[in-house]
């Protein structure tokens, strides 16, 4: 009667085995079809992947829930017989050790596959820094984890459960207690405080003054661009009121100061090399992620809410080009936040030049007071109102001819 049983389980494993089977090589079929066209329906392509991998996962849980059977009938047919039943704990032991090795493996993959994927090399003096704090944190916490894990699994392999011996038994031990709480306060208290070092350098609000004072930058996100100001020869940029937003004055810059007078607009970001530069950081409508990833730079633009970011780029574009031997490479700026349908839009040409070519390009941009928003402010149409820049004068000019 009961091997009667087990040949009918047996039969519907089976048979459920084959009906997977043909399930996961039906979906790799598709898959594999649906690749052909991808660039007709790229999200139908994304879905059927993954669920080929949820697929392949409950196949694999099948498997394992199937041997486990196996061997339980296995170990109540032996019992039946009046041999030796199986070692159950040896099993879980071994595949303690198995899992171990595995899981190993699997920390050794991702480390040379997607270790390749990291950012590139940093182009910034504080981007160096923050790499240095990753290095440090990640070694760290990789030592603890293979050390934590080896010692996890070789214990329940060595000192699984035998019927000659007893368990030795350890209520507690203030020794261990004292070594497991300090050690790591120690350690993360190390890293934070080099942490907060470096995050004071970023967001120190003094300015680098002298022959190369810090170049103020204002970046404005809004679905879905990014807008430039750049301040003129008085390095200063005019204040920002959102109320005096108007199809002329797309930033809202209120004119009544009179540093704006002389602000500049800009398509691309260049910046000077090793300059100090603060990047003054706003957003008009929803939050925006200000992301320069050669730079290390990332920070929310919040509507109401302007922050700032500091940082000194060290490698020109240029430098850049010749170490990646790419003649097409920028740095870029992103948004980094999903902001609407098409936040991928959000990028923007960053150029690091020499001081001296980024002062050829900063005396050919425009100014961001036009003849327009005079008018609406009422000012003199003649340039008599900014006499501190004459070279933004004769740019409007030669626009108005
Ligand atoms: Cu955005």
């Amino acid at each position: 009667m009961g091997f009667k049983k087990l040949i009918k389980s047996k039969k519907i494993l089976s048979l459920l085995a084959v009906f997977m089977l043909t399930g996961t090589n039906l979906v790799m079929a598709q898959t594999a079809a649906a690749a052909t066209p991808a660039a007709t329906d790229d999200k139908s392509v994304m879905w059927m992947g993954a669920g080929y991998y949820v697929l392949l996962f409950l196949l694999l849980c099948v498997v394992i829930a199937i041997v486990g059977k196996i061997l339980k009938v296995y170990d109540l047919t032996r019992q039946m017989q009046g041999k030796k039943e199986l070692n159950w704990n040896n099993l879980m032991a071994v595949i303690c050790l198995v899992f171990l090795l595995f899981g190993l493996y699997g920390a050794y993959w991702s480390f040379t596959v997607q270790g390749s994927m990291t950012l590139p090399e940093a182009a910034s003096a504080n981007g160096v820094k923050i790499d240095e704090m990753f290095t440090v944190t990640t070694v760290i916490t990789m030592f603890v984890f293979f050390v934590t894990q080896i010692l996890l699994f070789t214990f329940l392999f060595r000192y699984k459960h035998s019927d000659k011996r007893r368990a030795f038994f350890l209520p507690h031990n203030n020794t261990i207690e004292k070594i497991w709480t300090i050690l790591p306060a120690m350690v993360l208290t190390i890293l934070v405080v080099f942490g907060f070092f470096t995050w004071q350098e970023i967001t120190n609000s003094a300015d680098a003054k002298g022959d190369r004072p810090s170049l103020n930058i204002e970046v404005t996100g809004h679905q879905f661009a990014w807008e430039l100001r750049y301040p003129g020869k008085d390095l200063k940029l005019g204040a920002v009121n959102y109320k005096l937003v108007t199809g002329d004055n797309k930033l809202g810059i209120d004119f009544k100061d009179r540093n704006s007078f002389d602000d500049l607009e800009a398509d691309t970001m260049y910046l000077p090399v090793n300059r100090s530069v603060r990047l003054n950081i706003r957003a008009q409508d929803v939050i925006h992620s200000c992301y320069m990833p050669h730079f290390r730079v990332q920070l929310n633009a919040v509507p109401g809410l302007p922050t700032f970011f500091k940082f000194t780029p060290t490698i020109t574009t240029a430098d850049m080009r010749n170490r990646l031997n790419n003649p097409d490479f920028e740095y870029l700026l992103y948004c980094n936040k999903i902001c609407g349908g098409i936040h991928y839009n959000m990028k923007k040409v960053v150029r690091v030049v020499t001081e001296a070519e980024y002062q050829q390009w900063i005396a050919k941009q425009k100014p961001y007071l036009t003849d327009a928003l005079r008018k609406e402010w009422n000012m003199p149409v003649a340039p008599a109102a900014a006499p501190q820049d004459t070279t933004t004068a004769k740019n409007r000019l030669a626009l108005n001819n």
